[in-house]
């Protein structure tokens, strides 16, 4: 999975739907629909403010992929 990082095209330290559908994209090597980006943006966004922040970044790579988790 790409760090946070990566992902945050524009560096300002959240992870925008487009960055996160340009994720989708290079992960699966196809476009996303919309429905898709959104449903992911849903799982990802705790507070539901439209926006991942690195916080929920990590806690939604720990409950995909936990050997993220146990590193320190
Ligand atoms: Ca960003
Ligand atoms: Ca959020």
């Amino acid at each position: 999975m790409c760090s946070f990082m990566a992902v945050d095209l524009n560096g300002d330290h959240t992870i925008e739907p487009c960055e996160l559908r340009t994720l989708l994209w290079l992960t699966e090597g196809v476009e996303p629909t919309k429905q898709r980006a959104q449903s992911e943006l849903k799982a990802m966004d705790i507070n539901s403010d439209g926006t991942i922040t690195m916080l929920e970044w990590i806690k939604y790579l720990a409950t995909v992929d936990p050997v993220v988790s146990s590193e320190p």
